[in-house]
């Protein structure tokens, strides 16, 4: 089995300070979580940013902020959302491409999000898709219901997607497909040849599907923006969510890649060194 990739989504964009005092608000403490789960294992942070007081934004100047701040305190493979939050604009969710991240996510499809709607139309897609060809990023694709595995493929036969390519299936969200053991390996087995995958199950279910995902060679997401709670009724940091998982990889063996190993499977070019002197100024 391939080394295991762990990635970590810390923030999200429906957490409130006020569920967890380990929501990193500020760039500074973006990069303080970028240093512990790093030393905890972890080879990429999946970056939402907010301000000051704690509200949602995709501004380019602060996510400028904190990709300094997390490369000022690690060498983890920084992948930008362009999912934002309900009710930000394509335009805006797309914004922070411009400063050139290895990586940045693209939900698939359109999709119920409790009582929301998060929308991807094919419109969407596109756009985000070829901001993503204008600054070289590559994407992760971000698989909440299958139907959005059939739309990516679709976006392949308009040139605008590659395959293989690296897909994030995130189970269990109010809306999306739910979070079960065959859930996931129905979408395993539905993947063009060669991808590479990770899980991100919601809520109680992170944990589950992790330990699904390390059996079956694929990689994990663990992270606050998909769930506050190591065990029940008891808050997590990001980092401990990071240990457990690599204490789980060790007892079954699987190696634990490294963010330049990572970036190895990834067939991401660029190397830690020198990524920097590639970020545009916004
Ligand atoms: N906050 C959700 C509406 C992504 O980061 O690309 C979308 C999201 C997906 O978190
Ligand atoms: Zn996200």
């Amino acid at each position: 089995m391939d080394p295991l990739i762990v990635t970590v989504a810390p923030v999200g964009a429906e957490l409130t300070p006020e569920q967890t005092p380990h929501l990193a608000v500020t760039p500074k403490a973006l990069g303080e979580v970028a240093r512990t789960i790093r030393e905890a294992g972890a080879s990429m942070i999946h970056v939402h940013c907010r301000n000051d007081d704690g509200s949602n934004t995709h501004e380019v100047g602060r996510f400028k902020q904190a990709y300094e701040a997390i490369r000022s305190q690690s060498d983890l493979i920084v992948q930008f959302s362009t999912g934002g939050a309900i009710g930000m604009s394509p335009e805006e969710r797309a914004s922070v491409l411009q400063l050139r991240p290895e990586m940045a996510t693209l939900t698939c499809g359109t999709v119920n999000f409790g009582d929301d709607v998060f929308e991807n139309s094919f419109p969407i897609m596109r756009g985000i898709l070829k901001k993503m060809h204008e600054h070289g990023v590559k994407p992760e694709l971000e698989i909440f219901d299958k139907g959005h595995l059939t739309n990516a493929r679709r976006l392949e036969k308009e040139g605008l997607l590659e395959f293989p390519a690296h897909v994030d299936f995130v189970l269990g969200v109010p809306g999306g497909l739910d979070a079960t053991v065959q859930n996931l390996c129905d979408l395993v087995d539905a993947l063009p040849p060669g991808c590479t995958w990770s899980v991100a199950g919601i809520g109680r279910m992170q944990l589950p599907m992790a330990m699904a995902a390390l059996a079956m060679g694929g990689h994990v997401r663990v992270g606050l923006e998909d769930n506050i709670y190591y065990s029940k009724g008891r808050l997590a940091t990001n980092a401990e969510l990071v240990a457990r998982v690599v204490r789980l990889a060790e007892e079954l063996g699987r190696p634990v890649a490294t963010p330049d190993q990572a970036r190895e499977l990834l067939g991401l070019a660029r190397k830690s060194p020198g990524i920097e002197a590639t970020m545009a100024a916004p």
